[in-house]
C-alpha cells in the first residue's frame, strides 16, 4: 500500500520510520512518500499562506502551491484523496479497516487556520477528523490514519492480531501480565500461572 503525504512539515513524521510501521517501510509492505507543499512555492521567499478574504485571524494555504504538489504525485488517477481536518468525518476502526482495502492514499495535511477552499474542492475526495479536540494541523493526525490503516496490511503485524478486534470489538480485552509473579507485593492471578509459555 502507497500512502503520499502533502504537508508543509515532513520533518514531523519520523515516528514512522521506527517500530512496526519502519519494518513495514523497510520490508516493501508499504510505502510512505513525504511532500514538502513548500518544494512548490514559485515565490522568492517560499511563500505558502496568505491573510483570508473576508478577514479573521490567521493565514490560510493557497491553492496553486497545493494544488501543484499534488500534481506532483504521479499515477494519482485511482488513489484516494483525504483532507485531515477538524471538520471532517471522525476516523473509527470501521474507517479503517475499510481504507484499508485500498492502494493508493494521498493525505493533504492542513497548518494554519486551513487551506482555500477551491483547491480542496479540486482534489478531495474525503475529509476525515481524529477526534473532538484542537490540534496544530493534520500532521499527528495523518501519522494516526497511516498507523492504524497499516495494522491491517497483510503482513505488518506478526500474526492476525487484527481478526478478533474486528469481530468481538473490545469485549475481549482483558488485564495482561508478564514476568515477575509478583510486583510490588502484587500476584499474578493464580488462573493464569498454570499457563505460562
Ligand atoms: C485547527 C485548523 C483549527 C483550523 C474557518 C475559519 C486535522 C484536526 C486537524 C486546525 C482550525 C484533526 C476556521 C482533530 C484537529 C487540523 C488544525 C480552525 C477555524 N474555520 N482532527 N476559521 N482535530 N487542525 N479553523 O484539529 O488540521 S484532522
Amino acid at each position: 500500500m502507497k500512502f503520499d503525504v502533502l504537508t508543509l512539515f515532513p520533518e514531523m513524521f519520523e515516528p514512522l520510520k521506527v517500530s512496526i510501521i519502519g519494518k513495514a517501510v523497510q520490508n516493501g509492505l508499504l510505502e510512505i512518500n513525504l511532500i514538502n507543499i513548500r518544494d512548490f512555492s514559485k515565490d522568492k521567499h517560499k511563500k505558502v499562506d496568505d491573510t483570508p478574504y473576508g478577514g479573521g485571524a490567521g493565514m490560510v494555504m493557497m491553492s496553486e502551491v497545493v494544488y501543484d504538489a499534488y500534481n506532483s504525485i504521479s499515477n494519482k488517477e485511482k488513489a484516494k484523496v483525504i483532507y485531515l481536518s477538524p471538520q471532517g468525518k471522525t476516523l473509527n476502526q470501521k474507517k479503517v479497516v475499510e481504507l484499508s482495502k485500498e492502494e493508493h492514499i494521498i493525505l493533504l495535511c492542513g497548518h494554519y487556520e486551513g487551506i482555500d477552499q477551491r483547491v480542496l474542492d479540486e482534489i478531495v475526495d474525503e475529509e476525515i477528523s481524529v477526534g473532538d479536540y484542537v490540534l496544530t494541523g493534520g500532521e499527528i493526525p495523518a501519522m494516526i490514519l497511516i498507523d492504524s490503516v497499516s495494522r491491517y496490511i497483510k503482513g505488518v503485524l506478526k500474526e492476525d492480531s487484527t481478526k478478533e478486534e474486528s469481530f468481538s470489538q473490545d469485549l475481549l480485552e482483558y488485564p495482561q501480565y508478564t514476568r515477575p509473579e509478583v510486583f510490588n507485593g502484587k500476584k499474578v492471578p493464580e488462573v493464569l500461572l498454570s499457563r505460562k509459555s
